[in-house]
C-alpha cells in the first residue's frame, strides 16, 4: 500500500472532522480482547506509519486467536467493525489479546485513533469454514 504523506493524513482527517472513528459493536457474535486462551493460534500484525502489516487476516469461525498487535512507532489500536476494539498498543511495544467470531463473513478491521484508518490502516478480516 501506498504511504500518504503527513500533509494529507492531517487534511484527511481534517476533512472528516478530525474525530477518531468509531468502533459499533454487537453485531457480530464473538469475542473481542481480554486475555488470550492458552491453546489460541497466533496472529502477528505489526502497525507502523499509517499502516498494518497484514491487509487480510483468515480465521475460522469458531477459532480462538491470540492476537499480537505490534507497534514499530506511535500508540496504535486494532478493531473489527461489529465486533469491537480488541487490542491497544503503545508505541515500540506489542499486546496480545483475545479474537473470535462467530459467524462466517468478511469484517473490515481498522486503527481507531485519529487519521490513522484515512491514513491507510485497515484491511479485511475473513472468517471462513
Ligand atoms: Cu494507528
Amino acid at each position: 500500500m501506498k504511504k500518504p504523506s503527513l500533509i494529507a493524513v492531517i487534511f484527511a482527517s481534517l476533512v472528516v472532522g478530525g474525530c477518531g472513528t468509531s468502533v459499533e459493536t454487537g453485531s457480530i457474535p464473538g469475542k473481542a480482547g481480554g486475555k488470550s486462551q492458552a491453546n489460541a493460534r497466533s496472529v502477528a500484525l505489526t502497525a507502523k506509519n499509517f499502516e498494518y502489516s497484514l491487509s487480510r487476516i483468515k480465521i475460522k469461525v469458531g477459532e480462538e486467536i491470540a492476537l499480537k498487535l505490534k507497534s514499530d512507532d506511535n500508540a496504535h489500536d486494532f478493531a473489527v467493525d461489529g465486533l469491537g476494539k480488541i487490542a491497544t498498543v503503545s508505541g515500540d511495544s506489542t499486546v496480545t489479546r483475545r479474537l473470535r467470531v462467530d459467524k462466517l463473513g468478511r469484517y473490515t478491521f481498522f486503527c481507531t485513533l485519529p487519521g490513522h484508518r484515512d491514513g491507510g490502516m485497515e484491511g479485511i478480516l475473513v472468517v471462513k469454514r
